[in-house]
Parts: C-alpha cells; sequence; structure tokens
C-alpha cells in the first residue's frame, strides 16, 4: 500500500488517499522527498500539529511516525484512542467495516467518506496536543463517533479549544440549555404567522388507487425548507416532502419502490407494513444510488415507514417518515371525509444541516405538528358541514414521544388501533373514547359525526406538547 507522508504544501487541506488512488507514484515522490525533510530535522511550521501548539517553535519533533489501522463498525473506531509521542507523526488507515459511509476528521484534516468496504490512508500530520477526532456524517459523532489520540512525554500542551473538536456547533453541548439556534416562536406568533405555501400538507386523504400493483419512486433529497414560521433549515425528504408521501392501498396489494439516494450520505427506507426480511431492501445505500423494495401489504392499518440509517432519530427528526394505509379486504364503513395526520417532534437547528445532532440526541425538541408544520391547521382550518362524518388517521413518527390524540367537544364513537377496534359505531353506542392514544410508531383512525357547527381544536392531549404545535381546527359549518 502507498502511504503518502507529510503534511499539505499550502493551507489545502491534505488528500485523504483512497487505495484506489491513481496518482500514487507521484504521491510517493512528494511524500518521500518531505520525509527527507523531516529527518533533516527542519521545522515543518506548516503543520497544523506545530500551529496548534501553544509555542510551536519549542516542541522538539520527535521525527517519529506512527502508523495505526483503525477499523469501523457500527458507530465506533476500533481502537478509539492512540497514544503517540508528543511531536510524531500520525498515519491511519481507516478501514470501513460498516454498512455506511463514514469519515473522520482529525486534527484540521477529514478524510474523503469512505463507502462500506473501502479504506483510505491519510496523514494526520503532527501532533503536540491531545486531540478529539470523529465523523462528519451528520449524527455520528453524537452518537460518540469519537477518536482520541493523547500524546505522551514532552511539553505537551492542554488541548486548546479548537483542538477538542466542541466548536462544531457553539453552545450545543448544553442539552438542557435554551436553543442556540433560533428563537422559538411563541403560540401567538405561530397563529398569526404566514403559512408558506411549500410548508402546507394538505390533510385530505384520497381513495387507495385502482390496481393491485403499486410502482413508486421514492428520492431522497436533503433541501432547505420552512419547518416552524420564519425558521428554515435542512431537511432530509422523501420525494421532496415531509412527511413523505402517504402510500395507499388494500390487502393483497404488491407495492414496488425504488428508492433512489440523491442526497449526501446514506439513506434507506422501512417499511413496517412489509413482512420480508430486512436485510436487502432495508440496506443504507450511498449517494447515487437506488434499490428496490417489494413487499404485499398482508394487514391492514396505518404502517409507519421511515429512513432506517443510524442514528435513525435523527433522520426521523429530518423529515424521514410517513404512512401506508392499506384498507381491509371488505373495505370500510362509508364517511363523508378523511384525512390522515401524521404527528412528529420538531427538533430545530442551522439551516444548512438541519435538526441538530445532539439535540435530537437528548430528544429535546422546540416544537410539535402534525404532518410537518405546527400549527398548521389552526393557520389553515380543516372545514366540514353540520351531519357530517370523518375519519381522521393518526400516525405517530415521534422520533421519541406519545400522542394523545382527541378532539375538544367530540367523543369518538369508533376508534382502531393497531390491528382492532377499541369502540365502533353501532356495537355499544352507549359509550366511546376521548383518546387515540399512540406510542411512537402506532398508528390507527378515529370517527366522529359533527353535528353542531362551530370550531372543533383537535389536539395532543399532552397538553404541553399541544402547546408547542400538535394543535389544529375544524371548522364545522
Ligand atoms: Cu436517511
Amino acid at each position: 500500500m502507498t502511504i503518502p507522508v507529510g503534511p499539505p504544501t499550502s493551507g489545502d487541506r491534505p488528500a485523504p488517499v483512497a487505495e484506489k488512488y491513481t496518482d500514487r507514484v507521484s504521491w510517493l515522490v512528494i511524500g518521500l522527498a518531505i520525509a527527507a525533510v523531516v529527518i533533516l530535522g527542519v521545522t515543518l511550521t506548516s503543520s497544523p500539529g506545530a500551529e496548534r501548539a501553544s509555542s510551536p517553535a519549542a516542541v522538539a519533533q520527535s521525527g517519529e511516525t506512527v502508523t495505526e489501522t483503525i477499523r469501523i463498525e457500527g458507530m465506533s473506531y476500533q481502537p478509539n484512542r492512540v497514544e503517540i509521542p508528543t511531536g510524531s507523526r500520525l498515519v491511519l488507515e481507516l478501514v470501513n467495516e460498516d454498512n455506511q459511509p463514514h469519515d473522520l476528521t482529525l486534527n484540521g484534516y477529514t478524510t474523503e467518506l469512505v463507502a462500506p468496504g473501502e479504506a483510505v490512508t491519510f496523514d494526520a500530520g503532527v501532533f503536540t496536543a491531545d486531540t478529539e477526532g470523529w465523523c462528519t456524517v451528520a449524527g455520528h459523532r453524537a452518537q460518540g463517533m469519537v477518536f482520541d489520540v493523547v500524546v505522551t512525554g514532552g511539553t505537551a500542551a492542554p488541548p486548546a479549544a479548537a483542538a477538542t473538536g466542541h466548536d462544531m456547533h457553539a453552545g450545543t453541548g448544553q442539552a438542557d440549555g435554551a436553543n442556540p439556534f433560533a428563537e422559538v416562536p411563541g403560540p401567538a406568533a405561530r397563529l398569526s404567522a404566514e403559512l408558506d405555501e411549500q410548508a402546507w400538507f394538505d390533510p385530505v386523504l384520497e381513495p387507495a388507487p385502482t390496481g393491485t400493483v403499486h410502482e413508486l419512486e421514492f428520492n431522497v433529497t436533503e433541501e432547505i425548507r420552512e419547518v416552524a414560521p420564519g425558521h428554515r433549515q435542512a431537511q432530509w425528504l422523501f420525494n421532496g416532502q415531509a412527511p413523505g408521501p402517504t402510500l395507499r392501498g388494500k390487502v393483497g396489494d404488491t407495492f414496488r419502490i425504488t428508492l433512489r439516494n440523491d442526497g449526501t450520505m446514506g439513506h434507506s427506507v422501512d417499511f413496517h407494513v412489509g413482512e420480508v426480511s430486512p436485510d436487502a431492501p432495508m440496506a443504507t445505500i450511498a449517494p447515487g444510488e437506488s434499490l428496490v423494495y417489494e413487499f404485499v401489504a398482508r394487514r391492514w392499518g396505518i404502517w409507519m415507514y421511515h429512513c432506517a440509517t443510524a442514528p435513525m432519530s435523527l433522520h426521523i427528526a429530518n423529515g424521514m417518515a410517513g404512512a401506508v394505509i392499506i384498507d381491509p379486504p371488505a373495505g370500510l364503513d362509508a364517511v363523508d371525509h378523511e384525512y390522515a395526520l401524521v404527528g412528529h417532534e420538531i427538533f430545530l437547528g442551522p439551516e444548512d444541516t438541519g435538526a441538530d445532532a445532539e439535540r435530537v440526541n437528548a430528544g429535546q425538541y422546540d416544537l410539535t405538528g402534525f404532518n410537518g408544520f405546527p400549527n398548521q391547521y389552526d393557520l389553515r382550518p380543516i372545514e366540514i358541514d353540520a351531519g357530517q362524518r370523518v375519519r381522521i388517521w393518526v400516525l405517530n413518527v415521534g422520533p421519541d414521544n406519545p400522542i394523545s390524540f382527541h378532539i375538544v367537544g367530540a367523543i369518538f364513537d369508533t376508534v382502531f388501533s393497531e390491528g382492532r377496534y377499541t369502540v365502533r359505531d353501532g356495537l355499544d353506542d352507549a359509550t366511546g373514547a376521548q383518546v387515540l392514544p399512540l406510542l411512537p410508531a402506532q398508528g390507527g383512525f378515529v370517527e366522529v359525526t359533527f353535528d353542531e357547527p362551530g370550531t372543533y381544536t383537535f389536539v395532543n392531549h399532552i397538553m404541553t406538547d399541544a402547546e408547542k404545535g400538535q394543535h389544529g381546527s375544524i371548522i364545522v359549518r
């Protein structure tokens, strides 16, 4: 294997060199030349390691080069720590034995994204202080994917703040603190806000399309969208929308979904309604790749789907979840309107990177919503006529918190949840239900007839979550 040795000759980041790199010979020549300079004892002041020492001129470089092989397994580097004499140069071979791409940023250098099964070798420069590295793929550092270089001997300086790596998003380490990224709009501000047309999500559920085979494309993109009034941030999307498209069919139908990854990181999809071995169809695919995920819907109800790439909490929080609705063989009872509400938490974050990984990891959400946006059905209510009967399907995609779905002024005469009716119109009309309770990934529907005109509010009856945005209006005329 060819190992280019030596720091970059300019301010550019050094080239991480894949084994497939085609220009090995010239690198070898450059590397040998620089190595010769090191051996001659010339201080390389352009080294980022030297730059970070408190007084670079005072630190004698050992001239030693330490080479280590680091394997990536799951969300960790193995080993995740290396000790080297102060002043020595560290060359790492990074072997990715995980099923999704990873990288390593260390000492100011970042490797290319290493695909599963591939390896890169890179020169991380000279170390004179303890230094933390990490994987820059979204959410991986928050999941513990860090790598420590510990220097021994000499007069190593204490690690500077910049070298610890905690400056990635200033202030985000305090998971219990205020969100540093944005002012969270209060309920009054949300109610007076103009709802961005792009953000509004039609809650009307269309009947299942005819035919028994549903061929669909799911294109994954990463886009900047409005996730709360006045707050735009990156989202990761199935077909450009959050939640993803609501699919509908009936028991016995075949769904053939072509998942294509047009994003910048690994993504995948897991359909809960599919009873299939997860190994191939739920695999994480790299940018530019695609796969076909086929299943036969054998059981009716409302089923979650979501990106299954780690950390799933972050991929779901960034918008990668949705619903599949399967009708029973004999069909459902007649209603005048059907709606679908996908409930979720909202984690604010920087515009360019989206939901903050550390806040997601801590379960610290800022807002909640149905269908992608807080309070959107207060801003633009659902409207029906008095005497009409509605069915509202509700799915909780979380990622973490339960929903207690309730409509102020209504009792549900019919509730279906997770494979059974708990109350049903015509079976015992002397009782009913006040909530549809849903843990994350659970779904169901309620049916209700609104006899009197008025404004009926639907909420997550976990009241602080209603106040964060899981709140909407049905106007009965
Ligand atoms: Cu994803």
